[in-house]
């Protein structure tokens, strides 16, 4: 039966694997060959007067990344790969891949990340890159363990919908039937919805869609979010849990990740500490006057230039508080004793914007007013509005980018490359 190649040792004493075909080196009378499972790398040493016909044939045959099943007895080696080496007595070239490979799965040669991600069966393949889809799965599952844990209830929403949520621009329309539809770029409206069906906890980790024509390296066309909303909690008690969630996260992917983060050559991982610093937008303002080019003022949006700027001087994650509200969406809360600003966050990593979130308005005329006000028609909304009408309590919540969280946690430079088949304006395949 087919074991690990991690789990082979010479105390195993014979061992048969299953795995591509990672390198190959003929010597004359020795053959070398790599083999290369999801666990480890294994030595497989064909001494040539010594083996099988039907050993030798398959081994001629073989192509680099071919799928092969090998077995025969393990031995102590030195100076071979986990220290031990296996002498085939059976070679089965499973599936034989094609050669040329369109892309070198060798972590020899530095490939373009758009050849890349157009060969990303691949890509995944490399230790290296696998490592970073092993390290988001252990995060995403932290992330549900914490939610579970706490009492959340998991969500799902739907991604078709006839109205959008963050304000009118941005979206993408979609052929439903004779009506005009959408993909939803956030959970937003149901999940506060959910607060008036009595939830009182929920989360959502899901796909959202935004149709922006940003070609940079942390913005994509389907990102995921992972979305909460909490009833009777403000603002306060809402970055509280992000804080918790990201230190937890971290911590987890500390604990039971070392082998990925060895793969990808991180020897430095560090876990976060909180309570992160609460800046005030106006602070934040001023620090970007004194540090970038581009003139900046109070009641504009922090763009890439002043989020990298004010993120040098902060040197950690920290949250941007007390927004102005015509800035920020109509759902964010006013303060009680100047509406001007409002109980709105961003949580940022010193190199960009992770979660934004608010206290959310649970008064159904102030939403109404405030939805108006942002030159959105309330009419339209009203699958949304009606909730607010029939006893809705207080809450709070967040939007935390997934594909982000993991860029900056590995210190990937583009976000592509925290997401398997990356959507933006020139990828829609594979
Ligand atoms: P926002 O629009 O700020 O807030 O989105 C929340 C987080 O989602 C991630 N994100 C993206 N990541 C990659 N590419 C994109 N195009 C992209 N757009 C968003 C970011 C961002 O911080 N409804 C609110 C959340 C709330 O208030 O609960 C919302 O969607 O990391």
């Amino acid at each position: 039966m087919r074991i690990p190649i991690k789990s082979v040792t010479p105390e195993t004493g014979h061992a048969e694997i299953c795995g591509f075909v990672h390198e190959v080196r003929d010597l004359g009378g020795l053959a070398f060959f790599l083999i290369r499972d999801r666990t480890g790398i294994l030595q497989v040493t064909i001494p040539k007067k010594k083996v099988s016909e039907a050993v030798l044939a398959a081994a001629k045959a073989v192509s680099r990344e071919s799928v092969v099943r090998i077995s025969g007895p393990v031995k102590a080696v030195e100076k071979a790969p986990g220290g031990r080496e296996l002498v085939p007595e059976t070679f089965e070239i499973i599936s034989l891949a094609e050669t040329p490979l369109p892309l070198d799965v060798s972590e020899k040669v530095s490939v373009e990340l758009d050849t890349r991600l157009d060969g990303r069966f691949l890509d995944v393949r490399r230790p290296r890159v696998a490592a970073v889809f092993a390290i988001r799965s252990a995060a995403m599952h932290a992330i549900n363990d914490y939610f579970h844990k706490e009492g959340f209830i998991s969500i799902t929403t739907p991604k078709i919908v006839a109205a959008a949520t963050e304000g009118g621009t941005e979206l993408f329309p979609i052929a439903y039937f004779d009506k005009e539809a959408y993909l939803n770029q956030s959970p937003q409206l149901f999940k506060q919805m959910m607060m008036a069906a009595g939830c009182e906890k929920v989360y959502e980790i899901g796909p959202i869609f935004r149709a922006e024509e940003h070609n940079t390296t942390k913005h994509l066309n389907e990102a995921t979010s992972i979305d909460i909303e909490v009833s009777y909690a403000d603002h306060i008690e809402v970055m509280r849990i992000l804080e918790d969630v990201i230190v937890k996260t971290y911590e987890y992917v500390d604990k039971t990740c070392s082998d990925h983060l060895a793969n990808m050559e991180i020897t430095d991982f560090a876990v976060p500490k909180g309570p992160f610093p609460r800046l005030p937008y106006s602070e934040a303002i001023e620090i970007a006057k004194k540090k970038i080019e581009d003139p900046i003022k109070y009641g504009d949006d922090i763009g890439s230039a002043a989020e990298r700027a004010i993120g040098a001087e902060m040197g950690g994650h920290y949250f941007v508080v007390d927004w102005p509200t015509e800035i920020r969406p109509y759902y964010a809360m006013p303060y009680e004793n100047d509406p001007t600003i409002c109980k709105a966050f961003d949580l940022m990593h010193p190199r960009m914007e992770l979660s934004s979130g608010a206290q959310r308005v649970h008064n159904h005329d102030q939403l109404v007013q405030q939805i108006a006000k942002k030159g959105l028609n309330p009419e339209s909304f009203d699958f949304y509005l009606k909730p607010f009408r029939y006893g809705m309590p207080p809450h709070a919540g967040w939007g935390l980018g997934a594909d982000r969280l993991i860029m900056t946690m590995l210190g990937l430079s583009n976000v592509r490359e925290a997401v398997l088949f990356p959507r933006d304006m020139h990828r829609l395949v594979p």
